[in-house]
């Protein structure tokens, strides 16, 4: 019920600021209930659907994650610690924020009353959906790992500016929703189509509401394949910070890509030309270049599928082992729009390797399990490396490959340290 204090008006009174009243609400053991206490208070009416509205600022909600480290506050960026990413899927509460300007007002009312969808462009019928009418589309449930282009920045030396990406910029949630190619088949989809651009809700930091705040896409043959305009998230309406009410979720390609707080999907007779589409941003150099070197924008290319990676999720690094006793690593392989073929794990710096137990994937486009048992012959301070190598023989890096200006697609191998005891 409360406007975020950087929404409100300048001079407008926060006398009705949401801490500082829920806090209140909350002493007084009213909860739930008082929202709708409080509803009369609301200047803004609209009252009866505001009685189940979140009613949280984006800095509250982001308080709620569980354990997530905190990369930049404006824009909200968090990320997962490996060890929290140990569950089959990434729950809601452990799954990365990356937010680009600020989450807009009605993802944060949590209210989709009024929320439409525009499907324009190189189509034959435009169309215009609310969540009812995208929710008549077959549903489908996936688990998909969304994984930011940044992810790894932090070891590129020398290092880039923007988010310091460790591991954790990674996720594989469910998500439901209909699938973009059953709109777009009922849009019609022209000749001309080459690209599919989104455009969000969000609002640019700048607070300058004529600014887009990042506005990508994908080529139309991505589109028409396996991506997904999702509106709920490991089984529950999409969160505020994930998109709500609707977003993209498209597997295996930087998650930059998977447009959220959804308003617009812009079929366009060229590659789409948004903020953030054009160099340097989301690209990296069409060839290799060496560390520090500039590049030419027209020397860069457009980031598509993401390469082979792994995450190792247990144990925790630093944890104490024994000496002699078997111990279970395990974490998850994805690699972008393929299968994982094979994981293996080193205890002695790459000299020899361990293969892992794989298992399938849930569904194209989720990451795959894998186990291992690896005991170490003494006391002493080991490490425990992973290894990924994909269905196209493509295989996770022992350093940081591919140096490029935005410190984009570092998939080098990940690394815990352990320290053993004698028994
Ligand atoms: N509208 C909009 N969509 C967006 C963004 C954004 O700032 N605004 N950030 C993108 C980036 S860079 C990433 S990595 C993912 C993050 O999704 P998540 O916050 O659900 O993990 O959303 C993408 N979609
Ligand atoms: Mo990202």
């Amino acid at each position: 019920m409360s406007t975020p204090p950087d929404q409100r008006p300048s001079g407008a009174p926060p006398a009705l600021a949401g801490p500082t009243r829920r806090g209140a609400l909350a002493r007084l053991g009213l909860g739930a209930a008082g929202g709708a206490l409080a509803l009369g208070l609301d200047p803004r009416g609209g009252w009866f659907s505001r009685v189940f509205a979140a009613d949280l600022t984006e800095a509250e909600l982001f308080a709620k994650k569980d354990g997530l480290v905190t990369l930049n506050d404006r824009p909200l960026n968090g990320e997962t610690p490996p060890w929290l990413m140990d569950e089959a899927f990434t729950r809601t509460s452990r799954h990365f924020v990356r937010n680009n300007g600020k989450v807009p007002a009605r993802a944060l009312s949590g209210d989709a009353t009024g929320w439409t969808l525009t499907i324009d462009g190189e189509v034959k019928t435009p169309l215009t959906l609310d969540l009812a009418a995208l929710k008549r589309y077959p549903k489908v449930e996936q688990a998909i790992v969304i994984e930011c282009g940044g992810n790894g920045r932090v070891s590129f030396k020398p290092g880039a500016k923007g988010n310091q990406w460790t591991i954790g910029g990674v996720g594989c949630a469910v998500w439901g929703g209909a699938r973009l190619k059953d709109v777009l088949a009922d849009a019609g989809v022209t000749a001309k189509a080459v690209y599919l651009a989104y455009y969000g809700e969000d609002t640019h930091l700048s607070g300058d509401p004529k600014k887009v705040v990042i506005s990508r896409g994908v080529p139309i043959a991505k589109a028409l394949d396996d991506v997904i305009i999702a509106y709920e998230m490991n089984g529950a309406p999409l969160p505020a910070l994930h998109g709500f009410p609707a977003r993209l979720v498209v597997p295996g390609w930087p998650a930059s890509t998977s447009g959220k707080w959804l308003k617009r999907l812009w079929v366009r007779d060229q590659v789409h030309d948004g903020p953030k589409m054009e160099a340097p941003s989301y690209r990296v150099p069409a060839h290799p270049v060496a560390p520090g070197e500039t590049v030419a924008l027209e020397d860069m290319r457009i980031i598509e599928r993401m390469p082979v990676k792994s995450v190792i999720s247990a144990p925790r690094s630093g944890t104490q082992i024994t000496a002699g006793r078997a111990v279970e690593v395990r974490g998850h392989a994805w690699s972008g729009e393929r299968a994982i073929e094979a994981v293996h794990v080193t205890t002695d710096f790459g000299a020899t390797w361990t293969a892992c137990d794989l298992k399938p994937a849930r569904n194209p486009g989720a990451w795959q399990r894998w186990t291992a048992q690896i005991t170490v012959p003494q006391q002493g301070h080991y490490e425990v490396w992973a290894r990924a190598t994909d269905s196209a023989g493509e295989m996770q890096p022992m350093v940081v490959p591919g140096w490029n200006p935005k410190g984009y697609l570092n998939n080098a191998m990940h690394r815990i340290a352990l320290k053993a005891v004698d028994a």
